[in-house]
């Protein structure tokens, strides 16, 4: 039996704000420009919360005083928290905060600018029509795009997203990019698997598999001008790993166990 029609209806049919996640790890004054972006772009009743997501040990000392600088200056309008991860990596720092959030929906988000803040704004307005949806960024539509990409990685990009577009029958024309907005509810009813950047393919595909709208916006990335990425070239074949998992999983193994129903789990 399809799990398709019970996600989707299981879906918020209001946005009511917004939780914005920003994973940091070498990041001082971008991270700062994040933050400061995020308030001039967004309306503060559409900001739930900002949580910025600090590794215990890989964090700068730099990145964390200005992370808690931000928390100090921040008027509660919206309020500006830090959240020690608990799981390891970038996909461990975001998925360590879906538990807490508090918003109806979630930002995921970059402290290195390669994720401009302006289409935050863009992303709720979207979220407020389509609710439901899942709103994504994308590089290749018009109006998005790459600047400081070398030719050699932007064809990779390309080959790579149309494969993983044909493997899941989608027109979406960025899988990848670490930038999207998601029902709060979509985010703790699946099962995630991926620690490392491979969540940032899963939190696409695995949505598409579940019947999830999606909704697509354009956005324009250009390089870090701080700190070093976190990815290495090679690890980016894991990401066919993660793709074949999930187009061949049983839609009901990417979900998490329901709970139990009232009456059974007191035995
Ligand atoms: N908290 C936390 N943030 C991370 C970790 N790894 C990467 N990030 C952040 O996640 C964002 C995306 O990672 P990045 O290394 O820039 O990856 P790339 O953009 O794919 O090259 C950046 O803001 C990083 O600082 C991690 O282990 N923990
Ligand atoms: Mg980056």
């Amino acid at each position: 039996m399809s799990d398709r029609p019970s996600v989707v209806a299981r879906l918020p049919g209001a946005f009511t704000g917004a939780s914005v996640l920003v994973a940091a790890v070498n990041e001082t004054f971008s991270l700062r420009e994040t933050v400061e972006e995020l308030r001039r772009f967004c309306r503060p009743e559409d900001l739930a919360e900002i949580l910025i997501l600090l590794h215990p040990d890989r964090t700068t000392p730099g990145c964390r005083e200005t992370a808690e600088a931000l928390v100090s200056e921040s008027d509660g309008r919206p309020p500006v928290r830090i959240l020690y991860q608990a799981l390891p990596f970038a996909g461990g720092a975001y998925r360590s905060a879906i538990p807490e959030a508090k918003g109806s929906h979630c930002v995921m988000m970059s402290a290195d600018l390669e994720t401009p803040p302006e289409a935050v704004g863009r992303m709720i307005a979207e979220s407020k029509r389509a609710p439901g949806a899942v709103v994504t960024a994308s590089r290749w539509m018009a109006g998005g795009g790459f600047s400081g990409y070398s030719r050699v990685k932007i064809v990779c990009n390309a080959i790579f997203q149309k494969l993983i577009a044909a493997m899941f029958l989608t027109r979406l024309s960025d899988l990848t990019y670490a930038f999207r907005l998601f029902p709060t509810d979509l985010l703790r009813m699946v099962d995630w698997r991926e620690l490392r950047h491979p969540f940032f393919l899963e939190t696409s595909i695995v949505p598409l598999r579940l019947g999830v709208p999606f909704v697509q916006i354009p956005a324009n990335w250009r390089p870090r001008a701080e700190g070093e990425s976190q990815n290495t070239f090679l690890a980016n074949f894991r990401y066919f790993r993660t793709a074949f998992r999930v187009r061949f999983a049983r839609r009901s193994s990417l979900l998490r166990e329901p709970p139990a129903p009232p009456g059974k789990a007191a035995d």
